[in-house]
């Protein structure tokens, strides 16, 4: 459902909640009926989940928050004001703590009009909405309640040009066909001017241990752990399953293979669970659920993500360490700003 919202040139902001409970249930039973159980990433954020994610990127242990931060700090400025966007989309918008950099660069260079947060949580979406906008009284705030991973739509009529920001690497959370599959819809939006601004965790590198990355994901808190097993209450409360929480430990690990973190629930002993349809799911002894896939990238799998895509990268910049790049990307087969 969808209504206008009387502000800004024909900006439309969806309304209610992004999918439906019977499409929950649906997809939650398809996956844990499959040869290898898996729970999609996206049903992490609930209320709960969201702060839990948000304790995590205040952890130690987790670098890619602060990396990211430093790199937004450093190069936002210059970019802006060069490139000048008067719009910013920003997709997976949480709690818009980064978006704040770059709104801050777009409102310095007096070239901003337009933020679009993104994000599938409507409550948090609406909250950071309300804060935000008198911090920002010169620029439209249109929320907008969205799953990205359903074909997304964009609010028609976006001021030139425009910038969409994927940011905290959520991008990891795809896999390979979802990721081109995403990219392809971006970039099928995305006119000359317009860049595609990517944050990214990278992999294994010499300055850079596995251990680095395994870490951010086992933290010694256990914050990590609750933010896993908070899926399981998201279920029980959202589609009416009952897992015990209790009887699954989380377990996370570097997968060197597919270049990813891979994010287990593991059952601790044999159990079965409930359906409100009826259906049971049994569970054997030290069986384990996926929930979650945090992809690392290089520069080349970047470029050829986005080659696929109808991409192409116009700046790349990472950390000295090579912990975590930031790609500011475009439609291929056009010239490069400099
Ligand atoms: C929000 C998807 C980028 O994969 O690093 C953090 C989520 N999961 N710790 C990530 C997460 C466990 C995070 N992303």
């Amino acid at each position: 459902m969808t209504r206008s919202t009387g502000r800004g040139a024909g900006l439309v902001e969806a309304t209610g909640r992004a999918g439906d409970d019977q499409a929950m249930l649906r997809d939650v039973l398809a996956g844990l009926r499959a040869p290898r159980k898996q729970i999609s990433s996206k049903y992490h954020y609930d209320e709960r989940g969201s702060a839990l994610f948000e304790e995590i990127t205040r952890l130690e242990e987790y670098y890619p928050t602060r990396t990211e931060r430093g790199l937004l700090e450093r190069w936002m400025p210059d970019w802006v004001s060069e490139l000048r966007p008067a719009a910013l989309v920003e997709l997976g918008a949480g709690s818009a703590e980064k978006s704040r950099i770059v709104l801050d660069a777009m409102v310095a260079a007096g070239s901003g009009t337009t933020y679009v947060p993104v994000d599938v949580s409507d409550a948090f979406l609406r909250d950071t909405a309300r804060q935000l906008r008198p911090e920002y009284p010169t620029l439209d705030v249109v929320p907008l309640v969205a799953d990205i991973s359903e074909p997304l739509d964009l609010p028609e009529g976006l001021p030139q040009p425009s910038w969409i920001a994927f940011l905290g690497s959520t991008l990891g959370n795809f896999d390979k066909v979802g990721t081109v599959d995403l990219l392809r819809r971006l970039r099928a939006r995305m006119r000359t001017d317009d860049r595609f601004l990517l944050g990214v965790d990278l992999g294994p590198g010499p300055h850079k241990p596995v251990e680095v990355i395994e870490r951010a994901y086992n933290d010694e808190a256990g914050v990590t752990e609750r933010f896993s097993l908070n899926v399981l209450s998201v279920l029980n409360h959202e589609i009416g399953t009952d897992f015990d929480p209790d009887r699954f430990r989380h377990r996370s690990f570097y997968d060197e293979e597919h270049g990813r973190i891979e994010t287990y629930l593991v059952s601790v002993g044999e159990q079965t669970v409930g359906f409100p349809d009826g259906s049971e799911i049994r569970f054997a002894d030290g069986e384990a659920v996926r929930t979650e896939i945090s992809s690392k990238y290089d520069r080349a799998t970047v470029d050829e993500l986005f080659a696929e895509s109808g991409l192409t990268v116009d700046r790349w910049i990472q950390d000295e360490l090579g912990y975590y790049a930031l790609v500011l990307g475009k439609v291929a087969g056009e010239s490069t700003t400099r």
